[in-house]
C-alpha cells in the first residue's frame, strides 16, 4: 500500500517530462496555422504511416482580429477567452481532429496562451475569432470571464506598465510583454479559469502542452496550475498518464532567468541548440561540423532529461526571438536538411519538427519587414486548406517540410535508433562527420567544399542498405544510393560537395 502510494506520487511528479509518445515513435511535428480538418486529415493518411509521434498544434482558443497589419501569425498569441474557436476552426472540429488523430496513434500538444490576454490597445468591441465581447480600457473579458481584479497592473512596478528592463526578473513576470494584459496568475481565480480550460483540452483527449511565454510566468504559479491538471483521457492513454508540459523560455544566457528555474515543472525549450547549429552548419565563428562530437550537455546546453528541441520555430524563423540569423529554415533548404538530419540522429533532446508556411521577405536594414504574415488566406481572412499535390508535396503555400523525403526518412530513422547511443563518432577536423546509433544506424555529412571517399566502422550488421536521404527502400530495391557494409561493419562512402543532399543515412529498417 506504501509502495503503491509512493509509486502514484512519483508518477504525478515525474510524468510531465515524459512525451506520452508511442513507444515506437520519437518526434512531434508543429503544423504551425494548420486547420483542425486538415490535421486529422494529416495524421490519417501522413503522420501516422510514417512514424511521427504528435502534433504542436496553434492556440486553439479564441483570439483578438487583427486588421492592421492584416491577420497576423501572432494575432493568435493575444486571447479573448478559452472558447475552442480560432482560424483553425470550431469546437467540433477540434473533437474530431483529436479523436482522429489519437486513433492513429498520433497525439496532439496544445499552445497554451495563459500569461496574458490581448495587447491593452486592443480597445473595446467583439472583433474576436468568436464574437466574444472584450474591454482592453476596463481589462473585461465577459466570455471567461476575468475582470480588472485578474491582471498585474498593480504590481508591476514601471512607468510604462510593459518589461522595459529584463534585467529585472520581477519586471519579466510582473509586467507586460509587449503591452499585452498580464494575468495574476497567483490567484486562485486565474489559476481555477486557466486550470479549467486545460483539463477541458485534456478530456477530449489531448497529451500536453507548450506553454507560451513562460520566462514572464513565475514557476511556482506554472506549478500550481498543473498540479490541478487531471490525467490524460483513458480512451487512449493509460491510467494515471500526465501531461507533458514544455514551456518557452528563451535563455541564451545574460538574463536575469534561466531555463533551470522551470526544470520543476516539466521540459524546457533549449534555444541555445537551434542558434549553435545553425552556427555550425553555416560554418560562422569558425565553427566546424567536427565540434559537434560533444554536442549536448557538453555544449553547455540544459540536462538532456528536461529538453526539449528544434532547429526553427515559428519565432525565430522569422528573424524574430532568439537566434537571429543563424537560425536555419526551409529558406535555406540544403543547410536546413542537414541541420533537421542531424537533430534527428542525434540522441540528444525531445525533438520536434516544423512545418510552415510561405511568405515573400523583404529585408529593410536586415529585418525582414513581412516577419508579421499570417497563414495563406482567403479573400474573406478565413485560413487556406492545405492541399496534396501528386508528387505528395503541399501546395496553398505550405511548405510542408515534414514531407520532404529526407527529413521524413530522418523521423523513421530516429524512431528506428530509440534507445541506442551515439557510437563510432568519426570526424576529419573539419566539416565531415559520421557517426552511429548502435547497430541501428549511421548517418554521414560532407560539408565542405571538397569530395568525401572514406571507409568507415558503422556498427551495423552486414548487408545492403538504403540511403534514406538521396532515395529510400521501396519494396526490394533503392530508389537512391546503396550502402554495403562488409562483416566487419565497415562501408565505403562517397559524398560529392555538389551533392543535391551532402549526407548519407542508413539504418536497420532501410536494409535490402
Ligand atoms: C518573449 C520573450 O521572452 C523573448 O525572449 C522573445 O524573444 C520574444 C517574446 C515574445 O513572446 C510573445 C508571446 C506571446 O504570446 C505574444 C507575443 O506578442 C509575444 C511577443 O511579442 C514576444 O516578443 C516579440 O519579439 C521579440 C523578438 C521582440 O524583442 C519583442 O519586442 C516582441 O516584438 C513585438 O512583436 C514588437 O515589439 C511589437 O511591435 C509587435 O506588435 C509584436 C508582434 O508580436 C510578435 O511578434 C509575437 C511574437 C511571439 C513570440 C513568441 O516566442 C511566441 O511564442 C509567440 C509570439
Ligand atoms: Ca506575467
Amino acid at each position: 500500500m506504501k509502495l503503491l502510494l509512493l509509486l502514484l506520487v512519483s508518477g504525478l511528479c515525474s510524468a510531465q517530462y515524459n512525451s506520452n509518445f508511442r513507444s515506437d515513435r520519437t518526434s512531434m511535428v508543429h503544423l504551425f496555422e494548420w486547420r483542425w480538418s486538415d490535421i486529422a486529415a494529416e495524421c490519417e493518411r501522413y503522420l501516422g504511416p510514417n512514424g511521427f509521434a504528435g502534433v504542436q498544434v496553434s492556440p486553439p482558443n479564441e483570439n483578438l482580429i487583427i486588421t492592421s497589419p492584416n491577420r497576423p501569425w501572432w494575432e493568435r498569441y493575444q486571447p479573448i477567452s478559452y472558447k475552442i474557436c480560432s482560424r483553425s476552426g470550431n469546437e467540433q472540429q477540434f473533437r474530431d481532429m483529436v479523436t482522429r488523430c489519437n486513433n492513429v496513434g498520433v497525439y496532439i500538444y496544445v499552445d497554451a496562451i495563459i500569461n496574458h490576454m490581448c495587447g491593452a490597445g486592443g480597445g473595446s468591441g467583439t472583433r474576436s475569432t468568436c464574437g466574444s465581447s472584450y474591454n482592453t480600457g476596463n481589462r473585461d473579458f465577459p466570455a471567461v470571464p476575468y475582470s480588472s481584479l485578474d491582471f498585474n497592473d498593480g504590481k508591476c512596478k514601471t512607468p510604462s506598465g510593459d518589461i522595459e528592463n529584463y534585467g529585472d526578473a520581477y519586471q519579466v513576470r510582473d509586467c507586460r510583454l509587449v503591452s499585452l494584459l498580464d494575468l495574476a496568475l497567483e490567484k486562485e481565480y486565474v489559476r481555477g479559469k486557466i486550470a479549467a480550460y486545460l483539463n477541458t483540452l485534456i478530456s477530449i483527449g489531448v497529451a500536453g502542452f507548450r506553454l507560451d511565454a513562460s520566462k514572464h510566468m513565475w514557476p511556482g504559479d506554472i506549478n500550481a496550475i498543473t498540479s490541478r491538471l487531471n490525467n490524460l483521457n483513458t480512451q487512449w492513454f493509460p491510467s494515471g498518464s500526465r501531461a507533458l508540459i514544455f514551456q518557452e523560455v528563451i535563455d541564451l544566457g545574460g538574463e536575469a532567468i534561466s531555463a533551470s528555474e522551470y526544470f520543476g515543472n516539466g521540459r524546457v525549450t533549449e534555444f541555445k541548440y537551434g542558434a549553435k547549429l545553425g552556427n555550425v552548419i553555416r560554418k560562422w565563428n569558425g565553427e566546424k561540423m567536427s565540434y559537434l562530437k560533444n554536442w549536448g550537455e557538453g555544449w553547455g546546453f540544459m540536462r538532456n532529461d528536461r529538453s526539449f528541441v528544434f532547429v526553427d520555430n515559428h519565432d525565430n524563423q522569422r528573424g524574430h526571438g532568439a537566434g537571429g540569423a543563424s537560425i536555419l529554415t526551409f529558406f535555406d533548404d540544403r543547410l536546413y536538411k542537414m541541420g533537421v538530419g542531424f537533430m534527428l540522429a542525434h540522441p540528444y533532446g525531445l525533438t520536434r519538427v516544423m512545418s510552415s508556411y510561405r511568405w515573400t521577405r523583404s529585408f529593410v536594414n536586415g529585418k525582414d519587414v513581412n516577419d508579421w504574415i499570417g497563414p495563406p488566406m482567403n479573400t474573406d481572412g478565413s485560413t487556406k486548406s492545405v492541399t496534396i499535390n501528386a508528387d505528395s508535396t503541399c501546395g496553398n503555400g505550405w511548405v510542408c517540410e515534414h514531407r520532404w523525403r529526407q527529413i521524413k526518412n530522418m523521423v523513421i530513422f530516429r524512431n528506428t535508433v530509440n534507445g541506442q547511443s551515439l557510437t563510432n563518432w568519426w570526424d576529419n577536423g573539419g566539416n565531415q562527420i559520421a557517426f552511429g546509433r548502435g547497430n541501428r544506424g549511421f548517418i554521414i555529412f560532407n560539408n565542405e567544399s571538397s569530395n568525401m571517399d572514406v571507409t568507415l566502422n558503422t556498427g551495423l550488421p552486414a548487408g545492403t542498405y538504403c540511403d534514406v536521404i538521396s532515395g529510400q527502400k521501396e519494396g526490394t530495391r533503392c530508389t537512391g544510393t546503396q550502402i554495403t557494409v562488409s562483416s566487419t561493419g565497415s562501408a565505403r562512402f562517397t559524398i560529392s560537395s555538389s551533392a543535391a543532399d551532402p549526407f548519407i543515412a542508413i539504418h536497420a529498417n532501410a536494409k535490402l
